[in-house]
C-alpha cells in the first residue's frame, strides 16, 4: 500500500488523534485537510450508520465567516437563493455560482446574527472568491476562516447521544435549524443536519482545545448504544441523493443540471453574482441533468474518473459517483444524462474501467 505523505499543506484536523485511535482505515483529501473515508469497511460501517450512531470527524467543512455592516450584501452576491428570509438560527443549503452561473461550491450558510454568517464549505477553495468579491466590491466586511471545526453526530441513536451531552433541549433543535450549547463552559452551535439521509446533529467546535474532550465525551456517554467513530459513507450518500462537489458537479455545471434549481430564486435574488446567466438556463430549462441510475450486474468497481453512459454508440451523459448498495441488491449510482435519455425507465449502456459495457437505467428509488 502506498501512503500519503504528512507535510504542513496536508492539514490534520483536531479530532485526528480520535480517529487514529479508532482505527480509520483510509483518508480523502478535503479542502487541503484529511477526511476519514473508512473504518471497518465501506459496508460495516455503512450497516452501523442506519442502524446506530457514528461520530463524524468533518472538520474539512471549514467555515468562512462574514463579519461586518456588508455581511448580508454579501453573502446574496454569492447565491442565487433568496436569502431575505433566512433569520439567524436558520442554516440554508446554498448554491454558489460565478457569474456565468457554474457551480463554485455548495455549502450550508449558517446565518450566527444579522451581520454575521458562516459558510460551511464544500471542497473548492471559496474563501479567495469571496475575499476577492469583498475587496473589487470595496465592502465593508471580515473574511477569515476561524477555528472552527464541525464534528458530526449521525444514525437513528444520534438524538438519544447527543441529549445525554448537551442535555434534553437539543431534541427540539428542527432540521436545518441550529441553537447554542454549552460544553466545558463554552458555548457552540449546534444544529440538526449532516452529510447523511439518518438523521442527526452537526456541531460547530469553535476552539481546537475543546475538541478531543468533545470527542472523547461523546464516546463515553455512548458505549451502551454503541457508538463508533464513522464517516461519510460512499453507499448510503449516493441511495440518499447527497452531491458531492467536484465529484457529481464542477464548475461547468449549473444548479439547474445539478437539480438544485430549487434552491435557486433567480428572479428574486438581487445582487446575485451570475444572475443574468442563470435567468436564461432557468427560462429553458438545462439540457442535462443529475439523476439516480440503477447499474446492473455484481459490484462495480472504485472509480477515479467519470464513466461514459452511452445508447448505442452515442454519448448520453456520465456515471459521476457509484456504489454497491447491500439494502437495494444493485449498483447506485449518481450521473449527469442528457435531456433525450434522463427519463425515468430509460435503458442506457455504462463504460467501465477496462471497456466493461454493463447495462444501467435511468432510476426513480434511491431519492425523490
Ligand atoms: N454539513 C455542513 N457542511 C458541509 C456539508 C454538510 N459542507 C460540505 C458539504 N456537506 C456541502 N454539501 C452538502 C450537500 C447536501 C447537504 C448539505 C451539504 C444536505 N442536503 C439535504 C438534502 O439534499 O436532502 C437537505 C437540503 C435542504 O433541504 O435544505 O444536507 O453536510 N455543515
Amino acid at each position: 500500500m502506498t501512503l500519503i505523505s504528512p507535510s504542513r499543506r496536508l492539514r490534520r484536523t483536531p479530532f485526528s488523534d480520535g480517529v487514529e485511535a479508532a482505527g480509520v482505515q483510509s483518508y480523502t483529501v478535503y479542502n487541503h485537510m484529511l477526511l476519514p473515508t473508512v473504518f471497518r469497511s465501506v459496508e460495516e460501517d455503512y450497516r452501523h450508520l442506519k442502524s446506530a450512531v457514528q461520530v463524524w470527524d468533518v472538520a474539512v467543512e471549514r467555515q468562512v465567516e462574514l463579519r461586518g455592516p456588508d455581511a448580508k450584501r454579501l453573502m446574496q452576491m454569492l447565491t442565487p437563493r433568496d436569502l431575505r428570509g433566512m433569520m439567524p438560527g436558520q442554516c440554508y443549503y446554498v448554491p454558489i455560482v460565478d457569474e456565468t452561473g457554474g457551480m463554485l461550491n455548495d455549502p450550508v450558510a449558517l446565518k450566527l446574527a444579522e451581520n454575521r454568517y458562516w459558510i460551511s464549505i464544500a471542497d473548492s477553495d471559496l474563501l479567495f472568491w469571496v475575499k476577492g468579491l469583498a475587496n473589487g466590491y470595496r465592502l465593508d466586511v471580515l473574511i477569515d476562516e476561524p477555528d472552527v471545526s464541525p464534528l458530526a453526530v449521525q444514525g437513528p441513536k444520534a438524538e438519544d447521544l447527543m441529549a445525554r451531552v448537551f442535555g434534553e433541549a437539543v431534541r427540539d433543535v428542527r432540521f436545518f435549524r441550529f441553537g447554542w450549547f454549552d460544553f466545558m463552559g463554552r458555548s457552540l452551535v449546534v444544529a440538526r443536519s449532516g452529510y447523511s439521509k439518518q438523521g442527526g446533529f452537526e456541531i460547530y467546535v469553535e476552539g481546537s482545545d475543546i475538541a478531543m474532550p468533545l470527542w472523547h465525551a461523546l464516546f463515553e456517554a455512548g458505549e451502551d448504544l454503541d457508538v463508533r467513530a464513522g464517516c461519510p459513507n460512499a453507499i448510503e450518500r449516493v441511495e440518499g441523493g447527497l452531491l458531492s462537489y467536484g465529484n457529481d458537479m464542477t464548475r461547468d455545471n449549473t444548479p439547474h443540471e445539478c437539480g438544485l434549481g430549487r434552491f435557486c430564486n433567480t428572479q428574486t435574488a438581487i445582487g446575485c453574482i451570475g444572475r443574468d446567466a442563470l435567468l436564461r438556463v432557468a427560462k429553458d430549462g438545462p439540457v442535462q441533468q443529475i439523476r439516480p441510475i440503477q447499474i446492473e450486474g455484481g459490484r462495480v468497481p472504485n472509480s477515479d474518473r467519470a464513466w461514459p453512459i452511452m445508447a448505442g454508440q452515442q454519448q448520453v451523459g456520465q456515471v459521476t459517483s457509484a456504489a454497491w448498495s447491500p439494502d437495494f441488491e444493485t449498483n447506485v449510482a449518481i450521473g449527469m444524462v442528457r435531456m433525450t435519455h434522463w427519463d425515468l425507465g430509460t435503458d442506457v449502456d455504462v463504460i467501465l474501467p477496462g471497456n466493461e459495457v454493463r447495462a444501467a437505467v435511468v432510476f426513480g428509488v434511491f431519492w425523490a
